[in-house]
C-alpha cells in the first residue's frame, strides 16, 4: 500500500512538475504583445539571426493653423504681412518596412515611405473696386490646395546589439537615408495662372540629400511592464541638387508598457523632437514666394515640440508573430520659427508580421 501511495504521489508530483514546466515553457514561448515599442517607434527591436520581419504602417498627420513661437496666429494677422496664409496639411504615408537579421546581433532594416501631402491655403488680393468718385483697392480672398504624391526618402538601418542581458537591451542604430523623394515636386497655386510651379519646402517628398541617421535604443522588459528609450538624430551630410540643405533633427522618445490582457498591451510615450531652419534656399523655388507666403521662407522652418502618444499593442496568437498596433499623438508643446503651421495630431496604425 505504502508503494501505491507513493508511486501515485510520485506520478501527482511528476504530473504538477510537467504542467508547471510546460506552464512555464508556455509563458516563454508566449510573446508579449509589449515585447515590441509602440508602433511609432522603429527601430527598438533586433531579430534572432535568419529570421525576416515585414511591415506595414499607414501614418496620418494633420497641421491645423499657425503659431509664432508658441502663439497662435491667426489667418488675419498672417494676411497682414503676406499674400497667402498656409491653414492646414494633411499628410498620408503608407510606410513598408522590412528587417532581417543575418546574426543574433546585427539586424538590417529597409523603410520605403509613400507620401501624399495636401495643403489648403487662403490668399488675399487687392483688386479695383469702383466707386462713384473713382476707385479703390478692396481686398478679395480666395482659397486654394496644393498636393503631392510619390515616393520618399527610402531609409536603410543597420541595427547593431551592444549589449544583452536576460531582459533588456541596448541597441545602436546607424542609419542612413537615401535621396529617393523628389525635391522638384510642382502644383498650380492660386497665384501661378493655372502654370504648375516649384512647391515649398514642406510639399516637397524628400531632403534631396543623403541623411546620417544615427541613434541609441534602450529597452527593458521586467515580469508586469516594459519601457525603452531611444534617441535619434538626422544629420544632412550635403546640400541637395537645388542648393539648399534641410535642418538637422533631434527626435527623443520614452514609453511605458503594460500588458492589459491576453497578447495586449496599452503604452504612454513622451516625445521631444527639434529640428533646424532650412540651409540656403530653393533655387527653383521664385525669390520673390517667401514674400508672399510663409512656407516659402528658408528662415520660418526650425522649431521643437513635445508630443504625448497612447498605443495599443496586440500580438496575434499563431505560428507566426503577428502584430497589430495603433498609437494616436497629440502635441503638448510647440515652439516654431513662425509662422508656421501647427501640429495638431498624427495616428500611426501598422501590421507586422515575422517569419
Ligand atoms: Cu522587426
Amino acid at each position: 500500500m505504502s508503494f501505491v501511495r507513493r508511486f501515485i504521489s510520485g506520478l501527482i508530483l511528476i504530473f504538477i512538475n510537467h504542467v508547471s514546466v510546460a506552464d512555464a515553457d508556455h509563458a516563454a514561448n508566449a510573446v508579449r504583445a509589449d515585447s515590441h515599442a509602440p508602433i511609432g517607434v522603429m527601430g527598438d527591436h533586433m531579430h534572432k539571426a535568419g529570421e525576416w520581419m515585414f511591415s506595414y504602417r499607414y501614418m496620418q498627420m494633420e497641421m491645423d493653423g499657425n503659431l509664432d513661437g508658441s502663439d497662435s496666429i491667426s489667418t488675419d494677422e498672417i494676411l497682414q504681412d503676406y499674400m497667402i496664409a498656409p491653414e492646414s496639411m494633411t499628410m498620408e504615408m503608407h510606410m513598408l518596412g522590412a528587417m532581417y537579421a543575418p546574426s543574433d546581433d546585427l539586424t538590417l532594416m529597409v523603410m520605403v515611405p509613400l507620401i501624399n501631402t495636401e495643403m489648403d491655403h487662403t490668399m488675399q488680393m487687392m483688386s479695383m473696386g469702383g466707386g462713384m468718385g473713382g476707385s479703390m483697392m478692396m481686398p478679395m480672398r480666395s482659397e486654394f490646395t496644393t498636393e503631392t504624391d510619390g515616393v520618399g526618402d527610402v531609409k536603410v538601418s543597420g541595427l547593431f546589439r551592444l549589449q544583452q542581458t536576460s531582459n533588456s537591451d541596448l541597441i545602436l542604430n546607424m542609419g542612413l537615408s537615401l535621396p529617393t523623394g523628389s525635391i522638384d515636386e510642382k502644383d498650380v497655386t492660386g497665384m501661378s495662372m493655372g502654370n504648375k510651379v516649384q512647391l515649398p519646402y514642406s510639399m516637397q517628398l524628400g531632403s534631396g540629400t543623403y541623411d546620417l541617421l544615427p541613434g541609441i535604443t534602450y529597452t527593458q522588459l521586467l515580469e508586469t511592464y516594459s519601457w525603452g528609450a531611444q534617441a535619434i538624430y538626422t544629420y544632412r551630410i550635403s546640400e541637395n541638387d537645388n542648393d539648399y540643405t534641410l535642418g538637422d533633427r533631434l527626435k527623443m522618445s520614452a514609453w511605458y508598457a503594460r500588458p492589459f490582457a491576453d497578447n495586449l498591451s496599452w503604452s504612454l510615450r513622451g516625445i521631444y523632437e527639434h529640428w533646424g531652419d532650412v540651409d540656403g534656399e530653393d533655387s527653383e523655388l521664385n525669390p520673390m514666394m517667401k514674400a508672399m507666403v510663409p512656407t516659402a521662407d528658408p528662415d520660418l522652418r526650425g522649431g521643437e515640440r513635445i508630443d504625448l502618444a497612447a498605443g495599443i499593442n496586440w500580438a496575434i496568437p499563431g505560428s507566426v508573430t503577428n502584430r497589430i498596433a495603433v498609437e494616436v499623438i497629440k502635441p503638448v508643446y510647440q515652439d516654431l520659427n513662425g509662422p508656421q503651421m501647427e501640429m495638431d495630431y498624427s495616428v500611426v496604425l501598422g501590421w507586422q508580421l515575422s517569419l
